[in-house]
């Protein structure tokens, strides 16, 4: 693209576009980088940088750019039927197909789907859905939801309010009643001297704690990502999911795994559900559902809230237009066909997860990284100032932000959370560019940590 071009663009949405989490006036001035065309591993700006994107755009293109397949079934399904809507008794082959698909797909017997267009659609259909399961068996008043600090559902309301995102409650009246939050497993941070298994039962107590603090009939659903993402990529203890479980069965309380990032192969299992081995009531879907190619957000849920519903719920007052658009289903069915027939979760769980594993361990050598965490296919780095103290830098998020834009001058593409460097590739990635990734990021690194009066490592 030509400067002039490239120019005229940035200048356009400086002035018509409200970019979401920006500040705006500060974009303004420094112009949006504009992607123009993905391959594979890679993407493109509009300067001609290839660059490789460590991220999968966000944390959701699980198949990787430029899958002609994609284009073609959704271009098949717009010219035979573009739309038709799931109200009125009516539905379309598309659909049902990938209702059924995923009900194969997903652990358990969550056996059953709503079609939303987002995680955030998800989630706010939960939050309806839940209440209203617990009203018709009687139980108006069990309609508390416990979500975690911290925690990311959505720019929704109740996708917000279910999230713990301070920033995000300060804008619009947040949260909403009867929304109670508890602190998550961040080991780096809270996890002391204590070892993975007593800090993950100490979590796991919180939510005891607070369901009895609130009462237990009172007490709807708890929900969390299995592994916290957009904060910075939290990876629970391996007992952690399990002794949740109990605690929710033992109070009547419905689990929610909010699987809109572990989804479909990140954790190198189909779900994080699977990786961590818990068996949730309810599950969020979204991202990876279709790699990102067209929006889809889904609600999975068990046979028990299934009946209950059929049984005694009447009619669900929601719904939204594009409730099951053919189009989007029949990409995430091509999604899906090409994630199983091409093994590609297997492969990420074999071979290339233990080997971006390997690789990824190496960057925590270096003197600015603290921690260097990942399960499967997302991961983290937890830059520092004094290792091995486990403490944040003073002013949070400086260093990060300076080491993320150095990787991009690298050409790599890494997200950055506060001081967390965050990695959540495509998962179609090859050992050369796993390999291309840590000399990056090591580079990127070294070149980082001077400006901060931190040494090299060489
Ligand atoms: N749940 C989880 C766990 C998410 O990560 C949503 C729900 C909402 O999905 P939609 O499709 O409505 O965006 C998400 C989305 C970030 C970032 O900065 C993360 C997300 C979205 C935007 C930014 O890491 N995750």
């Amino acid at each position: 693209m030509d400067l002039a071009h490239k120019k005229a663009l940035q200048q356009l949405d400086a002035a018509h576009h409200l970019h979401p989490f920006n500040d705006n006036a500060a974009l303004a001035k420094k112009g949006t980088r504009i992607l123009t065309r993905g391959e594979g591993a890679y993407v493109w700006d509009a300067d001609g940088n290839k660059l490789l994107d460590a991220f999968a755009g966000l944390w959701c293109v699980n198949i990787g750019y430029g899958r002609r397949e994609l284009g073609e079934v959704a271009s098949r399904q717009m010219t035979e039927l573009a739309y038709y809507n799931s109200f009125f008794q009516c539905t379309t082959e598309p659909t049902v197909r990938l209702s059924a698909k995923l009900a194969e797909l997903c652990p358990g017997d969550l056996n059953h789907v709503f079609f939303a267009n987002s995680g955030s659609e998800a989630n706010d259909t939960i939050l309806r859905m839940v209440r209203h399961f617990w009203a018709v068996q009687e139980q108006p008043q069990k309609n508390i939801f416990i979500g975690r600090h911290n925690g990311y559902h959505g720019s929704t309301v109740a996708g917000a309010s279910l999230g713990g995102m301070k920033g995000m409650h300060k804008q619009g009246g947040l949260p909403i009643p009867d929304i109670h939050h508890i602190e998550p497993p961040f080991w780096f941070a809270d996890g002391g001297d204590l070892s993975e298994e007593e800090y993950g039962r100490l979590c796991a107590k919180r939510l005891e704690d607070k369901i009895l603090e609130l009462g237990p009939e009172r007490v709807a659903a708890f929900i969390g990502e299995p592994i916290m993402g957009a904060i910075g990529v939290y990876i629970p203890p391996r007992n952690y999911w399990q002794e949740i479980e109990k605690i929710c069965r033992r109070y009547d309380v419905l689990l929610v795994a909010d699987e809109v990032i572990c989804g479909f192969g990140r954790t190198g299992r189909w779900f994080a559900a699977e990786y961590f081995d818990f068996q949730p009531d309810i599950m969020t879907l979204a991202k990876g559902i279709t790699s990102g190619y067209i929006p889809l957000g889904a609600v999975m849920f068990n046979d028990r809230v299934a009946g209950v519903l059929a049984t005694r719920g009447g009619e669900l007052a929601h719904g939204y237009t594009y409730s099951g658009h053919p189009v989007c289903a029949a990409v995430a069915l091509e999604n899906i066909r090409i994630l199983e027939e091409e093994g590609i979760v297997q492969r990420c769980h074999d071979e290339i997860g233990p080997y971006l594993a390997e690789r990824w361990k190496t960057l925590g050598e270096h003197p600015l990284v603290g921690e260097a965490r990942i399960a499967g296919m997302v991961g983290a780095l937890e830059l520092v100032p004094a290792k091995p103290e486990r403490r944040f830098f003073d002013q949070r998020g400086v260093v990060g932000a300076r080491c993320r834009d150095i990787a991009l001058e690298e050409g790599l593409i890494l997200r950055a959370t506060y001081d967390s460097m965050l990695l959540s590739p495509p998962l179609i990635w090859t050992r050369a560019q796993v390999d291309e990734l840590v000399d990056k990021a090591w580079r990127a690194l070294e070149r980082t940590a001077p400006e901060f009066g931190i040494r090299r490592a060489a």
